[in-house]
């Protein structure tokens, strides 16, 4: 059957912009640092292995200037990231309780090429975010981006300048509403606290909860004023497996997705969330961590990938490339192809990443109680803005939407 340009949409390919800077990769923590950027490079390696850069468009993204990443955060926090190097003891000294970074906070040393990395980083997810307003891809993707617990003046938990922040902010330019989707172990707060008083960005994080960094992201954290209710929250214990995750991601997804109707999606995947993760909790094999982008382009809503945290390198750089060969829609072989990091992926050299044995400290009755924490607010949230429409525009399609939400909730 001939459809012209108008495929019907399930079969549509996505167009896809892939920001990769080939510097990224070049950057180091420190010799005994957990993270390690070179893990960007290795994913690349990997996708181009695969030959995924020919059915996607490959940007190498420029770097934020200051002034974009002012848009978020402050003045002098930036001033002092330029200027600081690691030899200027007298410098990192005078102002790293007020920064979070140095000796006062080992998680974020300042290093070599410090703002350079940051500026690499947030410009790769800044121009994906154009790409998208300008109607020139379906999905970005920005695997050296994901920056979630950097704040406005402060560094934190390995990140000090949050590229996700800055990529909503770049979307809101066009869209009204834009979710944001954490997957991450960790909780999302750089961002949830960014847009915690605003009811224009849903944040909803899934993460490991009780004892375990940064510690914020409560299922009652629901956000404030205008923000009240637009914040999600599903804190989760040990061990969750591939077919709880699943469950628990499509019903608060979908649910969201149909109440909040956003213009764009900004969906995080770090891969810390893998099983045998080195700074992990949960037992996610690739294709359970890769089941929600599978899942979130089946809303063919304009859509971004970012990268997060991720300590066990290897599986880091499998999980980003079969999400690249997911976004695109190309099968890859088991089989990895022969690469730069060919011998990292001893002794197999398989794509996979089986889930383990290791428990499920989430109980059926946690999960159920869980789950109806944030559908009970995305409900409440609708019913508000319902009514606050209904007080705006008191005219009929107002009110037989209402009569319609209702009648979905009751179904
Ligand atoms: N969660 C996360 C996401 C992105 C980056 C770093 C983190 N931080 C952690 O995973 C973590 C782990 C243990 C203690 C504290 C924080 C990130 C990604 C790319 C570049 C820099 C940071
Ligand atoms: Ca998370
Ligand atoms: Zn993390």
């Amino acid at each position: 059957m001939d459809f012209g340009n108008k495929r019907p949409t399930a079969e549509r390919k996505s167009k896809v912009t892939y920001q990769y800077h080939p510097d990224i990769g070049h950057y180091h923590y420190g010799e005994k640092h957990y993270m390690k950027p070179a893990r960007v490079k290795m994913a690349h390696s990997l996708v181009t292995g695969y030959g995924l850069q020919k059915k996607m468009e490959v940007s190498t993204p420029s770097e934020a200037t200051f002034k974009e990443m002012a848009k978020f955060h402050s003045d002098d926090y930036l001033d002092f990231l330029r200027r600081v190097t690691p030899e200027d003891a007298e410098e990192i000294q005078k102002s790293q309780a007020r920064f979070n970074v140095g000796e006062y906070c080992p998680d974020c040393p300042i290093f070599e090429g410090l703002y350079d990395f940051c500026s690499i980083s947030a410009g790769g997810s800044i121009a994906a975010a154009k790409k998208l307003n300008q109607g020139h891809a379906d999905i970005g993707i920005n695997w050296g981006g994901g920056l979630h617990h950097a704040k406005r003046g402060e560094a934190s938990g390995f990140c000090y300048v949050n590229d996700i922040v800055l990529a909503i902010l770049e979307l809101l330019k066009y869209h009204q509403r834009v979710l944001y989707i954490d997957t991450d172990v960790h909780h999302g707060d750089g961002v949830e606290e960014a847009f915690y008083t605003s009811d224009r960005v849903m944040a909803v994080s899934f993460h490991k909860f009780g004892e375990f960094f940064p510690g914020t992201g409560a299922l009652n954290d629901v956000g404030i004023g205008k923000g009240r209710h637009y914040s999600i929250n599903v804190p989760l214990n040990d061990g969750i497996d591939d077919k709880s995750y699943e469950t628990l991601f499509r019903s608060v997804i979908s649910h969201v997705m149909q109440w909040y109707r956003p213009g764009a999606v900004v969906l995080q995947l770090g891969a810390d969330s893998l099983v045998g993760d080195r700074l992990g909790a949960f037992n996610l094999s690739m294709q359970g961590h890769a089941q929600s982008v599978e899942f979130m382009k089946t809303f063919n809503v304009p859509l971004i990938l970012l990268g997060g945290g991720g300590y066990t390198v290897r599986n880091v750089a499998r999980a980003w490339c079969y999400e690249t060969s997911l976004a695109v829609g190309t099968e890859v072989s088991e089989d990895l192809p022969y690469h730069e990091y060919y011998e990292y992926y001893t002794p197999e050299y398989r794509l996979d990443i089986p889930a383990s044995n290791m428990e499920n400290l989430n109980t059926r009755e946690y999960l159920e109680k869980i789950k109806y924490g944030p559908v009970f607010h995305i409900e409440v949230a609708i019913d508000i803005a319902v009514i606050e429409n209904l007080r705006h525009v008191a005219h009929a399609p107002s009110v037989q939407m209402h009569s319609k939400l209702w009648g979905l909730r009751q179904g």
